[in-house]
């Protein structure tokens, strides 16, 4: 079978065809992958006019399985000395900066649920109490800026073993005071520089940057390390977050 004849046939509408050709330029060329082993990829039969949505949305799927395969849980991410640190720090979120949360402290609880033998709830006090672990890391976002940070907190393996969590569970998910939301991969969540920050700077987290809990994974973008966390849950259903289920990548590794 000739090189040419192993290419699927495409039949599509004018606009989805313009589609397909921006995303062959933008992704296939680079990847050097072509239409032929997209479909087998994907599983995506693009001769039955699949939309081209449906096609990207596995290639990232796909991109996931990849990454979590290459991601190494001994891995660290580069840390950086204290002259380093970016100051001021940069503030981002989904909204502008004057709508940051406002969080009742005497009432905060962190809920811990889902796949753990002790359901729990935490106050900052007692998770103040548990080991804690500093790092000055790069923190990055997708939107083409980073910053060198000081984040120091309660490894997120510590919480998980304390509340007896099913560590061969696929997924830990996060819900944040603001209505964001977003989860990782186990590997990740055990990773040594995986933290559930309450300090920043040497300082409890200002508002800003997530107080009263943040999670800090230097091994992935900013948009997955939420803010203003108030629950935490194991699952082996993949939660999603808010740029997640937008598109953004979900491994979104560094
Ligand atoms: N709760 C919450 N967490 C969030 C966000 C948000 O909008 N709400 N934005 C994310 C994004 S896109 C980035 S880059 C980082 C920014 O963190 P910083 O304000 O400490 O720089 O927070 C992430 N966590
Ligand atoms: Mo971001």
């Amino acid at each position: 079978m000739s090189k040419q004849s192993r290419r699927p046939k495409i039949i599509l509408e004018p606009a989805q065809r313009k589609q397909l050709v921006n995303l062959e330029r933008r992704f296939l060329l680079r990847s050097g992958l072509t239409l032929g082993a997209v479909s087998m990829l994907t599983g995506c039969n693009l001769q039955d006019g699949d939309q081209v949505d449906k096609v990207l949305w596995a290639m990232s799927h796909w991109n996931d399985r990849v990454q979590a395969w290459l991601f190494s849980g001994e891995k660290l991410a580069q840390t950086y000395s204290e002259d380093q640190i970016t100051r001021p720090f940069r503030f981002n979120a989904f909204y502008p900066e004057y709508n940051v949360p406002e969080i009742d402290i005497p009432n905060y609880r962190l809920e811990v649920s889902g796949k753990v033998a002790k359901k729990s709830s935490w106050t900052l006090e007692q998770l103040q109490r548990l080991p804690q672990s500093s790092q000055i890391t790069r923190l990055i976002c997708i939107e083409g800026w980073s910053a060198i940070g000081q984040w120091s907190g309660v490894p997120l393996k510590i919480l998980l073993q304390h509340v007896g969590a099913d560590l061969k569970a696929k997924y830990v998910g996060f819900k944040c005071d603001d209505r964001y939301y977003s989860s990782i991969d186990m590997a990740t969540a055990l990773h040594p520089q995986t933290i559930l920050a309450l300090d920043f700077d040497n300082k409890p987290l200002p508002p800003d940057f997530g107080y009263p809990l943040r999670l800090r994974v230097p091994t992935k973008l900013g948009f997955k390390n939420p803010k203003h966390i108030a629950a935490i849950f194991v699952t082996d259903q993949n939660p999603g977050g808010y740029w997640e289920d937008q598109g953004y990548n979900w491994f979104s590794g560094i």
